[in-house]
């Protein structure tokens, strides 16, 4: 193929607009394409309509030196990248109807010879499948047989984003040496980690495999917690603890596995290979049961309360994010639990406190018992503090719960370890 010297990113979500926004700091003619106007609006003006530390700064340079401009239709380019969501069914089965969707919308752009990319954390066989509806789209394409497939996972951490996009390794899985040698081109304009290439499959793979060692990981320490708790035991300081072996690295326990990825992707390997894949699908199960197991912590505290004062207790959610210092919502075991207790506790005022958001969110907006309030004024009202999220922001407000119930499903106000 021709140098690539212009791009359509089909998705400008979490991914898709960095990736837009870097690619076109390099020099290269970046158009974004997303169905929502709103977004399409946002980056046309030079914003970001999310929170990710620094990517407005590229935005703005991007589109006020004319290399980058959204539009809701993909425009003809040399390559596409299509970063759109995978999510899964109700039965934890790919939904990839977002991939058929874009590979839809781009196939008549095509004049033959583009280099198409998966960036989408997919199941295996997703890009040949985005292949499949592009080729079916464009019958005439299918017989030249010269357009180039490449699988590209991202690994970025959201909130560093824009850091690990230019200093992480790189997979790339081509549907030929030449696609993957083509892909490879076009993320060496920006990435300063090593590109390793190989198959569709096996990087798709490797995607999936990364999360999933994640999750296991995490899946252990929230074990631990469950055990701990049962045996008396500060799971916290037994972690700390067994972290000095030099072969030991526990990762840390919490309310549950949230956020977008990890707790999905290694749904599409239990999904692929069902009864194999046993490690992968006991780690969800176990990561997915801990905000009840939080919940049940809090039901005994409130009975405590109850007994004592004749009332329903009052209930400080502090944190809504489903990790810290971000605000993203989603999948958030964090939110999950404090709607529960505003649904399951009923009597009882549940203060919610999210230092990155201004208003409720859906599922907590419209409940007569649920308040968003500052940290302070949750913890002095409350007669139970949940401690859901580490934000940086709540780091010093131990003191201020003092004489209240706690439950720190964080351990970022546990106690300094007493003989
Ligand atoms: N969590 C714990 N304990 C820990 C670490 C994390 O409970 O010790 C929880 C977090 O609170 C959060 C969830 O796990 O609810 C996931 O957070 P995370 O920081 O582990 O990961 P993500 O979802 O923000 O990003 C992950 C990253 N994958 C890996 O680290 C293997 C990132 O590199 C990927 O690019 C991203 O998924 C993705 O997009 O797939």
């Amino acid at each position: 193929m021709t140098e690539i010297s212009s791009v359509a990113v089909i998705g400008l979500g979490y991914i898709g607009l960095p990736t837009a926004a870097i690619l076109a700091g390099s020099g290269l003619r970046v158009h974004g394409v997303d169905v929502n106007q709103h977004t399409v609006d946002a980056v046309n003006a030079g914003s970001v309509p999310f929170v990710e530390p620094d990517l407005d700064r590229f935005v703005q340079k991007a589109v006020a030196g004319g290399l980058l401009s959204a539009a809701t239709q993909a425009p003809a380019a040399d390559a596409f990248i299509v970063a759109v969501p995978t999510p899964f069914h109700a039965d934890k089965s790919p939904d990839l109807s977002y991939i058929e969707a874009a590979g839809r919308s781009l196939a008549p752009r095509l004049r033959g010879g583009e280099l198409v990319i998966l960036e989408s954390t997919s199941p295996p066989g997703a890009t040949e499948r985005l292949a499949e509806v592009i080729h079916e789209a464009r019958p005439d394409l299918a017989e030249a047989g010269t357009l180039l497939f490449a699988h590209c996972p991202e690994r970025v951490l959201p909130g560093k984003v824009m850091t690990e996009l230019v200093t992480n390794d790189r997979i790339v899985g081509g549907s030929s040496k030449a696609a993957a040698e083509a892909a490879k081109g076009l993320y060496e304009t920006f990435c300063r980690g090593e590109i390793l290439l190989t198959n569709l499959r096996t990087a798709e793979m490797a995607k999936l495999v990364e999360n999933s060692f994640r999750d296991v990981n995490i899946a252990f320490a929230n074990e631990l917690s469950m055990i701990s708790r049962d045996l008396d035991i500060d799971v916290w300081e037994l972690i700390e603890l067994a972290n000095h072996h030099p072969r030991v690295n526990i990762l840390q326990p919490g309310p549950g596995v949230g956020g977008h990825c990890i707790a999905v992707d290694p749904w599409f390997i239990v999904d692929a290979a069902p009864s194999a894949a046993r490690i992968i699908r006991s780690a969800r199960e176990v990561n997915d049961s801990k905000p009840e197991w939080v919940i049940d912590q809090v039901k005994v505290k409130a009975f405590d309360v109850q007994q004592a004062t004749g009332r329903a207790p009052v209930v400080a959610a502090l944190g809504l994010a489903f990790k810290p210092n971000i605000d993203d919502l989603r999948e958030s075991p964090a939110l999950n639990i404090a709607a529960a207790m505003a649904e399951q506790f009923t009597g009882s005022t549940i203060l919610a406190v999210e230092p990155h958001v201004d208003e409720l969110p859906a599922s907590l907006a419209g409940r007569d018992n649920v308040e968003l309030v500052d940290p302070m004024t949750a913890i002095e009202r409350a007669d139970i503090v949940v401690l859901l999220v580490d934000h940086a922001a709540f780091a010093d407000l131990k003191p201020l719960a003092a004489g209240k119930h706690v439950v720190d499903t964080r351990g970022q106000w546990r106690e300094a370890r007493v003989l």
